[in-house]
């Protein structure tokens, strides 16, 4: 079952005793202006089937409330917050057709969304949005992430181990797919194989320990031979210690500020009219630790022109 909610009154803490320019993001929210609109995805049906650790559906709430109190920018623009699509069931399918028809609109009218989901199974739905605002343009994905997700669709259905194949099955010949961060010992050589033969540029987690130099190449080419770029963000892509509360911890993962300067890199391109953050599982979660990281991340992408 699908549910549409509201968005919740966005609250958290002032200072005007600190005069007008004390702004949290929570005071950002809902501004008439806004250049970017923010849209959950509650869903646990992908990683419940991909034999994961539920627990992304309760993401975009813990998300948001890490995302309050943290300070705005010094030249705020403001954001709509959309609310939130709630999935309850076994099949992440229904929710994923609603996201899209959610998003369109959105594309339509802002610059930017961001998607909180939910599991990898959001970028299902999150491209297809994307596909329907912009039906003749070429779509390149930027993937940070640990893992492909490039599996092909099992007895029991898509999951959030599936995304990038059902997008490669919807438009094989627009196909265009970069992961940085791949963890080698979290893809078997079938899908190590399979990204091979599908020209998918990889940059392993090896070489963005340092800096995000290695992955700066991909990113630049990535985003010159296509007109839009759909980034999404897997939180398992960071070191267990940094992001404890996902399905899939990594036990090595790349820093946050790898991640940030890659961030960054597709940001500045001008092209991201789409981006989500998942695999948020605040049940796994340590003290909210992999909350305030994702929302570290999704300050960058709501306030970035
Ligand atoms: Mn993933």
């Amino acid at each position: 079952m699908i549910e549409f909610r509201d968005p919740s009154p966005w609250t958290g803490r002032s200072d005007p005793e600190d005069g007008d320019l004390a702004l949290r993001m929570h005071h950002l929210a809902g501004r008439a202006d806004a250049p970017v609109a923010l849209i959950g995805f509650a869903c646990d049906a992908g990683v419940r089937r991909n034999k994961g650790n539920p627990g992304a559906a309760e993401g975009p709430a813990a998300i948001r409330a890490s995302l309050a109190n943290l300070a705005a920018p010094g030249d705020p623009r403001g954001f709509h917050d959309a609310g939130d699509l709630t999935l309850t069931g076994e099949d992440p399918g229904p929710g994923q057709q609603a996201l899209a028809e959610h998003l369109a609109p959105l594309l339509a009218r802002y610059g930017r969304a961001l998607v909180l989901g939910g599991g990898h199974e959001t970028a299902w739905g999150s491209w297809q949005g994307l596909r329907r605002a912009l039906p003749g343009a070429r779509i390149g994905i930027v993937n940070i992430d640990a893992h492909l997700d490039i599996r092909a669709i099992g007895p029991a259905g898509p999951s959030s181990g599936t995304p990038f194949h059902q997008i490669r099955e919807a438009d094989p010949e627009g196909f265009d797919y970069a992961v940085l961060g791949l963890a080698e010992e979290g893809n078997t050589e079938a899908l190590r194989s399979r990204a091979r033969d599908w020209g998918v540029a990889i940059i392993e987690d090896h070489a963005l320990q340092i800096t995000a130099d290695a992955g700066f190449a991909v990113i630049d080419a990535i985003s010159a031979r296509n007109d839009a770029i759909y980034l999404t963000i897997d939180l398992d892509v960071l070191p267990a210690a940094q992001a404890p509360g996902v399905s899939a911890p990594a036990a090595r993962g790349m820093p946050l500020h790898v991640v940030e300067a890659l961030v960054a890199r597709v940001l500045a391109s001008g092209k991201v009219r789409l981006a989500d953050i998942v695999e948020l599982c605040p049940p796994r979660d340590q003290n909210d630790r992999t909350a305030r990281t994702a929302a570290l991340i999704a300050r960058r992408l709501l306030t970035a022109s």
